[in-house]
């Protein structure tokens, strides 16, 4: 038996992580073929220290004939802050972009939701289908849109990125978010494999995606308190954004 439970911390988190955990889970499986993804061994659930807070992270990772790995992480720092990350890795073969999202919960509230179907191509661009079913997309009324940092050259036009001011905001992030993964989900079960020298190319743009957000140091300073410079390294290098072979 596969096992598609939901973790136990999601129990703890903030309403619309809880939300988004469950309907990523819920696509996943009504759209794709699940097998299991074994992490490196100790990373499934995991827990440090940050400055005296306790903090535990819970993984859950799952294959696709078309996704190498498929990671939902939820994390929860002392009763301070979520997190919730989620990152589809394509397998080579498939033209495909990336899915990611992370939703930063703090006490006053979601200060961070993002969303994004990333480009792989080497023209930096998704392919037209996609286009044009997101450009189809009801736009959502966000009041306070965020600006991305310098390193995140590589999200696409449609790359959502706010701090939800209400309750409202909150479930249009959930309505554009999951519409972008059931978009990401049905194309991935109609693609046909690339050939050898285009999957060059796209793992080359999977590995371009990987090294940016490995410069992501809001998220590497959160692991480096927690569990020191060495395993902040690996982890982010390893676990969330591993560059495919
Ligand atoms: C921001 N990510 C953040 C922030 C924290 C984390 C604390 C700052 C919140 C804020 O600016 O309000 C922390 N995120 C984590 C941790 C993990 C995590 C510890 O995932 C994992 C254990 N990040 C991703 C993915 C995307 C992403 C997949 O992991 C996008 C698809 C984006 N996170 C992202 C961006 C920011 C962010 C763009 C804002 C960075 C900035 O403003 O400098």
């Amino acid at each position: 038996m596969l096992e598609t439970s939901q973790p136990s911390l999601r129990q703890e988190q903030h309403p619309l992580i809880r939300q988004l955990a469950d309907r990523i889970i819920q696509y996943w499986q009504q759209y794709l073929n699940l097998s299991p993804y074994n992490l490196p061994e100790g990373l499934g659930y995991v827990e440090g220290k940050l400055e005296g807070e306790k903090l535990r992270i819970e993984n859950r990772c799952y294959q696709t004939p078309q996704f190498r790995k498929m990671h939902l992480e939820l994390a929860k720092v002392g009763n301070n802050l979520d997190i919730l990350h989620c990152v589809m890795f394509p397998r080579p073969e498939y033209a495909l972009p990336m899915f990611g999202c992370d939703l930063v919960a703090g006490k006053a509230g979601i200060s961070a939701a993002i969303a994004d179907l990333s480009p792989t191509s080497p023209e930096k661009t998704l392919p037209q289908v996609y286009q044009k079913q997101l450009s189809a997309l009801p736009p959502g009324q966000f009041s306070e849109p965020r600006e991305l940092p310098s390193w995140a050259d590589i999200f696409s036009e449609f790359c959502l990125f706010i701090r939800p001011q209400t309750e409202l905001e909150e479930q249009s992030f959930l309505d554009r978010t999951s519409a972008y993964l059931r978009i990401h989900c049905q194309q991935a079960n109609v693609v046909q494999p690339v050939s050898v020298r285009q999957q060059e190319l796209y793992l080359a743009g999977q590995n371009y995606y990987c090294t940016k957000q490995q410069q992501n140091d809001k998220t590497r300073r959160v692991l480096e308190k927690a569990f020191g410079k060495e395993w902040a390294d690996n982890y982010m290098s390893e676990v969330l954004f591993d560059v495919p072979e």
